[in-house]
């Protein structure tokens, strides 16, 4: 480990011609080999099913499966394994991100439009969801709590979730509690692109299912592509993670580089943005990112995702702004005293976290809001993931005589214009059985 490692690039003014550039995310390579990949990945998983998936363990995870199920035995077990404080700390975060996602529920929507036309629309649960939890170096416990909670909340009723095994054909306790708090029962120890295909098209072990949540890395986002085009449903387009911070001279430097840094943790290939109207605040956080990414345990990982990094010197507030809503950060934090004044002019972001006492920390854990979020610009037209990406709204109508002697009318004279007849006389039958 050098001692110096690859400090955050300042760039000072930039033309409104070098905004693009600075705008890029970090190019992925080999888009093409992956897709390859994913693709056989799928073939075998729909010609092997469980036998396809037990291969994969061995060779990706290095695991010997039997069963592909997680047990009540290893359910039982889980719980002794994490840590009193820990399990504490997961009910709370737990409890709050059920409470915003509670409050989300939207009741039936029943009106008429027309006397004796009645319209409404009922949210229903997409009825089979997988969700995908990557292991790896962070098994991350806290992404099941994000998509496990509002799936209970919707009332999805088959809820299939896929994680990778250890090498010792274990799945993380930490992993296994969360879930048992949660209800989730169904779990499959398999991770990647061959998880993926197998909840798309179904194994012996695994049920297909409608829509796939889940972030992981290039193997598991492209398998999701693939999904998609095979009619099943994703959250959303994931890349990986970034943040973009707004500082002013209000800001501590300490706080503005722990939060890039929290984010340049996630992985390499993590953005990090920081864009200011101070000079000293940008000298002050660079050195501060310095400092701090030496006494991380992940500070290579840090440190490459640093190198992708800029910090950038604009002449305004409201440049600041103009450059972030072109951006569209995944998550971005106003690190100013005026927060909540620039928070209305956000327009494309997927998370806002305002003040200097609001690390992103809080939301990626415990406040209450989701951290399954729009990367790579899709902030502009995505949102994150909430109770609403669990259901489905369905409208139904029901007309009266009454209302078919109004509306009808209109009904047939708009579908004589588009030429359909059928849709015409699909009233008119009726208008002549009601009034003869
Ligand atoms: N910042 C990540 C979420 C996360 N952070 C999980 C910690 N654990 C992507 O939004
Ligand atoms: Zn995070």
């Amino acid at each position: 480990m050098p001692n110096r490692v690859a400090a955050m690039q300042i760039i000072n003014y930039p033309s409104a011609a070098e905004w693009p550039a600075l705008q890029q995310r970090p190019a992925q390579a080999e888009a093409a080999q992956v897709a390859e990949r994913v693709r056989q990945i799928f073939d075998d998983v729909r010609q092997r099913g469980d036998e396809a998936l037990r291969h994969y363990a061995a060779e990706l995870d290095g695991a010997t499966l039997t069963q592909l199920r997680v047990t009540p035995e290893e359910f039982a077990a889980a719980a002794a394994q994490v840590p009193e404080n820990l399990q504490a700390a997961i009910r709370q975060a737990r409890a709050n991100i059920e409470r915003f996602h509670a409050a989300q529920r939207e009741g039936e929507l029943r009106l008429e439009t027309m006397p004796g036309v009645e319209c409404w629309r009922r949210a229903v649960p997409v009825q089979r969801v997988g969700l995908y939890i990557p292991g790896g170096t962070a098994p991350l416990f806290s992404t099941l709590l994000m998509l496990g909670v509002p799936a209970r909340l919707a009332g999805c009723p088959d809820i299939v979730l896929c994680t990778p095994p250890a090498r010792d054909g274990s799945v993380n306790p930490v992993i296994l509690f969360t879930a048992e708090l949660l209800g989730i029962t169904t779990i499959i120890k398999a991770g990647g692109a061959q998880a993926v295909a197998a909840l798309t098209g179904g194994t012996e072990s695994v049920p297909p299912v409608d829509k796939i949540f889940g972030p992981g890395n290039r193997y598991v986002t492209a398998a999701k592509q693939l999904a998609a085009q095979r009619g099943v449903a994703i959250d959303m387009p994931a890349g990986p993670s970034e943040v973009l911070v707004i500082a002013d001279d209000s800001a501590t430097p300490a706080f503005v580089a722990a939060d890039l840094l929290s984010q340049a943790e996630h992985g390499p290939d993590s953005q990090v943005v920081l864009l200011s109207t101070s000079t000293q605040l940008l000298a002050n956080v660079v050195r501060e990112v310095e400092r701090q990414v030496a006494e991380l345990p992940r500070r290579e990982v840090a440190a490459l995702a640093l190198r992708e990094s800029r910090a950038v010197l604009l002449r305004t507030q409201e440049e600041m702004l103009l450059f972030s809503n072109q951006y569209a950060p995944e998550h971005l934090i106003l690190a100013v005293d005026n927060a909540e004044e620039l928070a209305e002019g956000v327009t494309s972001a997927g998370s806002v976290f305002l003040g200097h006492l609001t690390p992103e920390a809080a939301g990626d854990y415990a406040s209450g809001t989701n951290h399954t979020l729009p990367t790579n610009g899709y902030a502009r037209s995505y949102s994150g993931v909430s109770l609403d990406s669990f259901v489905k709204k369905i409208t139904f109508q029901r007309i009266s005589a009454e209302g078919l002697r109004q509306l009808g009318p209109v009904v047939e004279t708009l579908a004589e214009a588009e030429g359909l007849r059928a849709h015409a006389r699909a009233v008119t039958v009726r208008l002549e059985s009601i009034d003869k």
